[in-house]
């Protein structure tokens, strides 16, 4: 049996019912084998680095563990994201049903051409670490840094 990994996901969506896709995704992540899944508060936010005239979005943090690989996990958030009605090329500007990104995986690092684990932009957005504090304060990057602290730093 592989190990169990312990994963941070970001969720976020301006487009339609929100809290629907929210609850959508974390019954696909059950139904794909992740346990222990806790799941933050919905924050609504400013849309960061978006079009003019973009709508708030809800953001919120998932944990869980995982028993398989970041690659593996990919696939999954991909899959969740496609069945939410999102188009796969789609510009990270653009109104969306649901974005789900890995922030935090273990205390690892992940660098491949698709995978960035922690998510490059993680530490500049507090649509990202706010609902993560609320459920993993103590978490830490693979730098040392917990997310509480890196919170901290942009508040
Ligand atoms: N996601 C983005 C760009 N800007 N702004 C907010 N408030 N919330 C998001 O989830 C978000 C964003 C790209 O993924
Ligand atoms: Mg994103
Ligand atoms: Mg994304």
């Amino acid at each position: 049996m592989a190990d169990f990994h312990k994963i941070a996901l970001s969720l976020g969506g301006d487009l339609g019912d929100t809290q629907k896709w929210f609850d959508f995704a974390c019954r696909r992540l059950e139904e794909a084998g992740a346990t222990d899944i806790v799941r933050s508060s919905s924050y609504r936010t400013k849309p960061v680095n978006c079009e003019a005239g973009t709508p708030d979005f809800l953001n919120c943090a998932v944990t869980a563990l995982w028993q398989g690989a970041a690659r593996e996990l990919l696939e999954l958030t991909q899959r969740i994201e496609r069945e939410a009605g999102r188009p796969e090329t789609h510009s990270s500007r653009q109104a969306r049903t649901l974005d789900c990104d890995i922030v935090l995986f273990d205390e690892t690092t992940v660098d491949l051409p698709e995978l960035q684990i922690p998510h490059p932009r993680a530490k500049v957005r507090q649509f990202v670490l706010e609902p993560l504090a609320e459920i993993a304060p103590d978490w830490r990057f693979p730098d040392g840094e917990s997310v509480q602290e890196a919170l901290q730093k942009l508040l």
